[in-house]
Parts: C-alpha cells; sequence; structure tokens
C-alpha cells in the first residue's frame, strides 16, 4: 500500500488535471467534477487544504505540467478522466514517472470508474477513485495525511504489493446534494471559458455561459450509459440550486446557463418549483438543455413555464426511430409523444435539436433510415448523428464484444474506431451515412425558421456555423 509521509506545517496542496481530449472537436466546459471536489474537501477537510487546477485545455504548452508541478509542489496530483481523455496517461507518462514517488497521484472521472484496473495495472498511477468522487476523496485525503490505512476505505483501488488492483467497493451516494457545496468556481479563470469556442451546447445566445447540474443520477438503463451516480435521482433542493445560479448570474456575470443534469424534468413538480423561482425572482437568464430532457415526459405546461423562465433551447436524446432498438438499448422512449413535444416547442420558438445514433451492432440499413427520416421529417431545428460508441462497463459493450469479436481481442477497444467495426460488418459507410443525413435534414425551411428563432441571430449563426463546419469536416 502506498503511503508517503505529509508534515502539515502549511495547508496540503492538491493540484487538479484536467487533460485535453483526443478527439478531433474539443469542447471547453468548465471542469465541473473538479469544482465540485474542490468545494468539498475545502468545506469538510479537517485540516487546511488549498487547491489549484491545470486545465490543459487551456494552452498549447507542452512543458507546462512540470512547470506548474515544479512551482505549485503539490502533496498529491489529481486526475479527471473522461474516456476521451485517457491518452494523457501515454502522452505524460514520463512526466508522471518523475514524480511518482514523491507525490500522490490519484485518477478518477468516468473513464478512471470503468479502467482502474488497466490505470493500477500499466500506469505509476497507484490509486483511483471509482465513481462519484467527494466523499471517498476526502476519506483518501484524511487517511494519506494521517498515515492511516486504505484498505477499508470505500470507493478506492489501489496497488497490491505484487502489482494487482484491488477495489474496495463502491462508496454510498451522497444522499443529500446539498451537502456537497457550490462548486469552487474561483478554482478556475472563469472569463476563459466563455465566448468563442466549442461549448457542449454547440450554440450560444450568450457570451457568458456555464454549465450547472441541479441533480445526480438517471433512473433509466440506457445499454449505452456510462452509469456515474446511480439510479435513484438526488436532487439539490430549488434553494440550494437557485442560490448558485443567483451566485454566478450577479457575481460572475454569467447570462447563459446550460443545464446539464441527466433527467432535471424526473420530478415535474420541483422543476416547476425551479422555473417558477427564476420567473418570480426576475432573474434574466437564457436557459439551454445540451444533456437533453426527457422528451416523453413532458407536457405544454411544462414547455411553457421553461420558455417563460428562458429557455431558447431544448435538447431531445430521441437516439434511434427504430422501435426495435429502442427497446433493445433500453431506452423506451414513446416517440409519439417525444415528436408531439417537439412540436410544440417549436410552435413556441424554442430551438430544438435531436440526438441520434447510429451503427448499433445488429441495426440494418432500414432502421438507420427509420431513424434519419423521423429526424428529418419532425419539427426538430437542428441535428447531431453520432455514431455508437461502446464504452467498456456498459451492457453495449459487451453486445459490441459478441457482434464483433476482433474488438475483444484488441482488449482495450478503440471506442473511436466503433463506427469502423459496423462499416466493416455491414458494409454501411457510417460516416457518409451521417453527412447526408445531416445535409438532407438542413432544408431552406428549417434554416429560415433556425434564423427566426434565433437569439441574438449573427452570433448564434456564427457558432452555428463554426460547429456545423467542424461536423461536416471530422
Ligand atoms: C458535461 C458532459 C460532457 C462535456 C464535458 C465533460 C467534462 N466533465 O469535462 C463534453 C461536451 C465535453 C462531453 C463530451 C462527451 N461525453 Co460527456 N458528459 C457530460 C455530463 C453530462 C456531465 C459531466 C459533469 O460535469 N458531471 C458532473 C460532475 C460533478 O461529475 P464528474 O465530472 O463525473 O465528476 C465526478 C466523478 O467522475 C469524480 N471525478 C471526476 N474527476 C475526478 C478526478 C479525481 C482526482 C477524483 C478523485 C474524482 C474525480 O468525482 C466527481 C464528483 O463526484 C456527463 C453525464 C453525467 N451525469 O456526469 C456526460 C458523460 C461524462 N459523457 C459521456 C460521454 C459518452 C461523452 C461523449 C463521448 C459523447 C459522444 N458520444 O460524443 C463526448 C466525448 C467526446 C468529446 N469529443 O469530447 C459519458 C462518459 C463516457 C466516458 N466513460 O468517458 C457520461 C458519463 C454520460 C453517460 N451517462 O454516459 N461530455
Ligand atoms: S436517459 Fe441518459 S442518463 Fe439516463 S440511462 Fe439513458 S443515457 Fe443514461
Amino acid at each position: 500500500m502506498i503511503s508517503k509521509s505529509f508534515s502539515l506545517s502549511a495547508p496540503f496542496k492538491i493540484m487538479f488535471i484536467k487533460p485535453r481530449v483526443n478527439t478531433p472537436v474539443s469542447v471547453l466546459d468548465i471542469p465541473l467534477g473538479i469544482l465540485s471536489l474542490s468545494a468539498y474537501i475545502k468545506k469538510y477537510s479537517s485540516f487546511p487544504v488549498q487547491t489549484h487546477c491545470l486545465d490543459l485545455r487551456l494552452t498549447q504548452n507542452s512543458k507546462i505540467l512540470t512547470q506548474k508541478i515544479d512551482t505549485i509542489q503539490p502533496h498529491l496530483i489529481g486526475i479527471s478522466l473522461m474516456d476521451c481523455e485517457s491518452n494523457f496517461l501515454n502522452d505524460y507518462q514520463t512526466v508522471l514517472e518523475k514524480y511518482h514517488k514523491t507525490i500522490s497521484l490519484v485518477a478518477g472521472g468516468p473513464y478512471a470508474t470503468g479502467h482502474y484496473e488497466t490505470i493500477i495495472r500499466t500506469t505509476c498511477i497507484s490509486l483511483v477513485i471509482v465513481g462519484e468522487g467527494e466523499r471517498s476523496f476526502l476519506g483518501l485525503v484524511q487517511r494519506l495525511v494521517c498515515g492511516q490505512s486504505l484498505n477499508d476505505l470505500q470507493g478506492l483501488a489501489w496497488r497490491s504489493k505484487e502489482g494487482t488492483a484491488i477495489f474496495n467497493g463502491k462508496a454510498p451516494y451522497i444522499e443529500n446534494l446539498d451537502d456537497i457545496p457550490i462548486p469552487d468556481y474561483d478554482l478556475i479563470p472563469l472569463d476563459k471559458y466563455q465566448g468563442y469556442h466549442p461549448n457542449m451546447n454547440g450554440v450560444l445566445a450568450e457570451h457568458r455561459y456555464i454549465p450547472v447540474m441541479s441533480s445526480r443520477a438517471c433512473p433509466f438503463r440506457c445499454i449505452f450509459c456510462h452509469n456515474m451516480f446511480g439510479k435513484k435521482v438526488r436532487p439539490r433542493s430549488v434553494d440550494h440550486f437557485i442560490k448558485e445560479i443567483k451566485l454566478l448570474r450577479y457575481q460572475y456575470n454569467i447570462r447563459e446557463f446550460h443545464i446539464i443534469d441527466d433527467y432535471f424534468n424526473f420530478d415535474r413538480k420541483r422543476m416547476h418549483a425551479i422555473l417558477d423561482q427564476i420567473i418570480q425572482d426576475n432573474v434574466t437568464i437564457r436557459i439551454a438543455f445540451p444533456n437533453a430532457l426527457r422528451g416523453d415526459q413532458l407536457c405544454y405546461e411544462d414547455i411553457l413555464r421553461l420558455k417563460q423562465a428562458g429557455t431558447y433551447m431544448i435538447n431531445f436524446a430521441v437516439e434511434t426511430g427504430s422501435k426495435r432498438l429502442q427497446k433493445k438499448t433500453g431506452k423506451h422512449l414513446n416517440l409519439d409523444v417525444i415528436l408531439q413535444n417537439i412540436a410544440i416547442a417549436k410552435k413556441m420558438g424554442i430551438i430544438t435539436r435531436g440526438y441520434f445514433m447510429l451503427g448499433f451492432p445488429s441495426e440494418t440499413r432500414s432502421e438507420l433510415q427509420e431513424t434519419i427520416d423521423l429526424a428529418c421529417n419532425s419539427d426538430l431545428s437542428m441535428v447531431s448523428f453520432f455514431t455508437v460508441i461502446p464504452f467498456k462497463g456498459t451492457p453495449l459493450y459487451e453486445w459490441s464484444c459478441s457482434a464483433y469479436p476482433q474488438m475483444k481481442a484488441s482488449q482495450e477497444a478503440d471506442f473511436w474506431s466503433s463506427g469502423e467495426l459496423y462499416s466493416s460488418a455491414t458494409g454501411l459507410s457510417l460516416k457518409r451515412i451521417k453527412k447526408l443525413a445531416t445535409i438532407r435534414f438542413y432544408s431552406f425551411q428549417r434554416l429560415v425558421r433556425l434564423m427566426k428563432n434565433a437569439p441574438r441571430k449573427i452570433y448564434f449563426f456564427a457558432r452555428f456555423a463554426h460547429s456545423a463546419i467542424s461536423i461536416l469536416r471530422s
């Protein structure tokens, strides 16, 4: 078991790292997970803690990591990893190896959760927090500082003397999300995350925007989902969330909010309470839902209230137009209701975008066509066709392994080639199909309507054009 000695005459220093992505389009939204960990540990640690964040997406300087480590001299480095950021472990292997004897290296996030064994076996990182991070990370830091054993710390995976990964088991989720303080926004140069760069929503109506989360988890069981926060939705209280919105609006001058809950409309009463509060207190903001709302769990009243509170854009994660695949993927959407709600939103002048997934194992040409037809015949204003990516730790991954035996052989599947796996199995070029579908979707009439509904038209369209070009090029 790794244990370093710390003499704490000064604060315990933690340096978080947010890597660059290894995909063609790099989104630059704030690293919410790191900000939450920072706020939590500062509030609950029994000794002073100083936190820093190095977001590698903000710099091109390849030496910055070493420079920052040497300047800050952290006791612990915490690396946040999604699958699309896992290249960091290769790219910075020598840097990590240089420091791992003197600094505790800890990984967390969706990739670390699904691949803790690989990380512990193949890199010099010997500590991984699996799943929701706040509580286990605090426990880890407290134990490291006090020199206590880590053997029973829930949520931790660690390297044994033999070099194997030992996982102490899942930690219980934090029941009351109000126990987590408002994210530590001062940890990052917030101004650098504003304005003209790709963001999760694709477009923007305001220069100053931010992603926020009012609840964690989702009760559905889509087979492609990387289940990070469990199946029981845990809401923050309306007051706690509104306090954050107001802080960001009035103290940080944020004008646009991207609500990225997995299931914001899980409780209609609560959703109305949040929206009513925004309306009553005259908090003038624009709202978008880049992580989508559950489109078949909305009604006219909900959409009206969303509009009144400032919503200018709603994303709908339809995924597939095939009834067979709706069932097979566990999405179980009521397609008729979702199409009605898209039409209602259109009438209210709300911009809507549909997310669709193409290339599930066993998906036939006519099923692909059903999805494309559904998108093109709908009232959606915008569309994103994605290639199906089977993430390790999801049921889709298991299904893909049996559908594509060559994927299993490659152990850690290269997710970004999964479109090619589908294409080589079926002879259909997903890339081409996606491009043609996108071109078909954006009819002249649709573009005119989008222009009509777009807030701050020139600003909006500059971003729209930018993201359309990146998609067509990729
Ligand atoms: C915002 C978001 C994005 C943003 C930014 C993500 C980011 N965090 O930087 C963008 C738009 C870039 C994005 C992209 C994608 N995303 Co996304 N995204 C999300 C979303 C909706 C919210 C992330 C978030 O901020 N959560 C809130 C914070 C509090 O949680 P967190 O970041 O996970 O952090 C917690 C723990 O992970 C852990 N932790 C995190 N870092 C660290 C570090 C340390 C040291 C420790 C100890 C702990 C720790 O502790 C934190 C607090 O509990 C999640 C869904 C979700 N519910 O989380 C999906 C999610 C992360 N995305 C997912 C996917 C599939 C994608 C895409 C691949 C989708 C696609 N097909 O294109 C792309 C990636 C491609 C690309 N080119 O970038 C998957 C994860 C896949 C994976 N294993 O990496 C998720 C979980 C969705 C899902 N349910 O499947 N995404
Ligand atoms: S609805 Fe979204 S968050 Fe919920 S299980 Fe499906 S993909 Fe995951």
